[in-house]
């Protein structure tokens, strides 16, 4: 169990309540974040309240208290996981990873940093130069990803709109030697358009507000931000991010992780070019559509190196083939002002992934060779966006609250469920505690043939022949029976569903209303033809453009496959206090739901009835053999069973621990750790024997 803090401060260790109730667990996550205790345990799982002010616990002091102690020996904190993680990785030789979870604004992101801060601060005792440099650039990288990939939303005002899983590659020493970045699913259509309250991109406003004059005028902006149509809701707000800062801070990090000049300053074209594009107006001539603001054109190409009347093009026509012939067909004004969309969202997302990519290769591993320098072991943070629910909940929301629904089931898998399913397979007597498993509502999105993206998918084969409207028609028809879907059709008495084109998902972290209309654009992600022909053909753009249209982001389900590898991950369960950002309130209401969704009741449930420790009974006396004499150097008991019995016994730790088929379980940690010790000193006492025997002074 954790180390206990004074009482006045909560129980450390949510496994140490007096009952496993719903009310004493709430009094107590209450009362520590009262008192500025925003870390609980339960376990080896860190739960976190996001505190909503600064707080003096993550400095060097706090650092040296956490390095190298056993996580139960500290109180809880993230250093302590960080810390956890790394010596597991270290002792086992084994890759490890740790997996954040929780809402929008829960403190997701925040604690990636802060674990990645520890990493770095305990690592590399002896100063080499170029693990330094590695752990600067791992540092440094957040903050270039967050300009390019983080927004304010009306639940948090730097919210990741990507998520990431992030690794990071050590030698043998244990020293920081690379990493490596995986980025997916972008929410690119914030480019165009946001909701009101929210914002696009940093960059954008960092661009504007933190450029030179100089510099903007070369992009043909003006600081104005309003100016600029795909950012004017955004640019009525007022913010309390510091763009102007902050751009030269992103600046400044580019620069120290190696992104040449020429680089930045085409990432600075391309924003650019965006900002232009947005503010193209189509008038309609007859039947035919023109760009109402010639000079918009003309500086668009002067931007990507082209010429006009090739951007004009792209922008009014379409190339088709019919039969033999390939005719360019004239775009309605409709399409062209889509088309326009479509090109902007395209080369932001892949503006994006470049410079992830660009990340990657100035981080990655170099000149390693595991034959010489032993295995190169992996760290891994996983950080994603959290659960949102908005007034309007599109296809965004959808893909979001789906790769949460994968998350909780990946915990349900390894935390509740096999977990439970060893006991079970051991013989241990075990009461089952029941959990609400959400595998139900993952089939329901991602089940072949006949789940919502199954659906969608069919649905975006016919394009132009399937409205949105037919594809919910295809979705009441396959799903309407189903427990956690629901829309106007099927369930003509829900009065909460106001529209016709909407569908409701019972998502394990509560009830979403999607809005039907654009699902079918948003997914088969059409950019017409002819705006890929012209970022091939222009004349002398950077050959950045060139990579950007190669690069794929690679999708969710490696990451979770990926992850679902490890078996052991190290988690840290976000909750966010209130809807106000503020540091003084701890909504009950809403804590009570989080706790809830996130089932960490019956983790604490699970984890007191359960074991801390397992091991096989060959392993283990592998390990501990030398402390006791029925088993030193080697037993003649029946069974390697009885072996560990009679060591067990001779311990002192029979009603610490349970005796499966194949493994012993023990329950506390504490016992593990003084088995340990009992070893430490036996070896010591071995090697001095064998040191007199050498000698022939025995
Ligand atoms: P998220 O990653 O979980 O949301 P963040 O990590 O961005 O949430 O946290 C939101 C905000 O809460 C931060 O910008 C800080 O102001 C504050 N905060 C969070 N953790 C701490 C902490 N430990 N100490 C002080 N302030 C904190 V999202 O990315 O929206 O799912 O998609
Ligand atoms: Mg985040």
């Amino acid at each position: 169990m954790a180390e206990q803090e004074s009482l006045e401060f909560g129980k450390a260790d949510f496994v140490l309540m007096d009952t496993v109730s719903m009310p004493e667990f709430m009094a107590n996550l209450r009362l520590r974040f009262e008192k500025g205790r925003i870390y609980t345990f339960i376990g080896e799982v860190v739960v976190s309240v996001n505190p909503y002010k600064s707080l003096n616990i993550y400095g060097r002091d706090t650092i040296e208290q956490y390095k190298g102690r056993e996580l139960y020996e500290r109180p809880p904190h993230l250093f302590a996981i960080a810390d956890a993680a790394y010596k597991a990785m270290k002792r086992r030789s084994k890759d490890t990873c740790i997996v954040i979870s929780g809402e929008s604004g829960a403190g997701k992101t925040e604690a990636s940093k802060y674990i990645m801060q520890y990493i770095a601060a305990i690592t590399n005792p002896s100063q080499r130069a170029e693990v330094e440099r590695v752990k600067n650039m791992l540092l440094k990288s957040n903050c270039v990803l967050e300009a390019f990939g983080n927004a304010k939303t009306n639940r948090n005002d730097n919210s990741s709109r990507f998520g990431k899983y992030m690794d990071i590659n050590f030698d043998f020493k244990g020293d920081p030697i690379g990493g490596h970045i995986n980025n997916y699913l972008l929410e690119k259509s914030r480019v165009i358009v946001q909701q009101p309250g929210e914002r696009s991109f940093h960059s954008f406003y960092q661009l504007l507000q933190g450029g030179s004059e100089q510099m903007l005028r070369s992009l043909h902006l003006q600081k104005s931000l309003s100016s600029y149509s795909y950012i004017h809701v955004g640019a009525q707000l007022k913010s309390s991010i510091n763009d102007a800062a902050e751009f030269k801070v992103v600046a400044d990090a580019m620069k120290v992780i190696g992104f040449k000049p020429e680089e930045i300053q085409t990432v600075y074209k391309i924003l650019a070019v965006i900002l232009h594009l947005g503010n193209l107006k189509f008038v309609v001539d007859g039947d035919i559509p023109l760009i109402e603001n010639g000079k918009v054109v003309s500086i668009v190409a002067e931007l990507l190196s082209t010429k006009t009347d090739m951007v004009e093009k792209a922008l009014l026509y379409r190339t088709v083939a019919t039969g033999r012939d390939i005719i360019d067909k004239q775009h309605t004004e409709q399409e062209a002002s889509y088309g326009r969309d479509a090109f902007a969202k395209a080369i932001y997302e892949r503006l994006f992934c470049w410079i992830v990519s660009r990340i990657n290769d100035i981080i990655e591993v170099k000149n390693y060779d595991t034959t010489v320098h032993g295995k190169n072991t992996v760290i891994g943070v996983l950080d994603i966006y959290g659960f949102e629910i908005f007034d309007n909940n599109s296809f965004e929301q959808f893909c979001i609250n789906y790769c949460n629904e994968k998350l909780q089931q990946l915990f349900i898998q390894l935390v509740l469920k096999q977990e439970q399913e060893e006991y079970q397979r051991e013989g241990i007597p075990w009461k089952h505690i029941d959990y609400f498993n959400n595998q139900i509502i993952v089939d329901l999105v991602e089940q072949q043939h006949k789940g919502i993206i199954a659906i969608l998918d069919d649905a975006c084969m016919n394009v132009g022949k399937v409205t949105d409207g037919m594809f919910l028609e295809a979705l009441n028809s396959k799903l309407g029976k189903h427990g956690h879907f629901s829309s106007r059709k099927t369930c003509a008495s829900d009065k909460i569903l106001e529209f016709d084109r909407d569908f409701r998902i019972r998502h394990y972290a509560g009830d979403v209303i999607y809005s039907v209309i654009g699902f079918i654009d948003k997914n088969k992600d059409t950019l017409f033809q002819d705006f890929k022909r012209l970022m091939y053909n222009r004349y002398d753009w950077y050959y950045l453009c060139l990579e950007l249209f190669d690069i794929y982001c690679m999708c969710l389900h490696m990451i979770i496959i990926f992850i679902e590898n490890f078996h052991e991950p190290y988690y840290v369960r976000c909750i966010k206090p209130n809807d106000k950002k503020s540091p003084q309130i701890f909504d009950d209401e809403r804590c009570r739901h989080q706790v809830e969704y996130l089932g960490l009741l019956e983790n604490v449930r699970v984890r007191r009835a359960g074991f801390a420790f397992r091991q096989t009974y060959e392993k283990f006396l592998h390990r501990y053999k030398m402390i006791s004499e029925f088993t030193w150097p080697n037993h003649d008991l029946p069974s390697d069973k009885e072996a560990v019995k009679k060591l067990i016994e001779q311990c002192g730790f029979q009603d610490d621990v349970a005796y499966g088929k194949t493994k012993i379980f023990i329950r506390t940690p504490r016992t593990l750790f003084t088995l340990e010790e009992l070893r430490a000193q036996m070896l010591v006492r071995i090697v001095l024997f064998l040191q007199k025997v050498w000698r022939g002074t025995l």
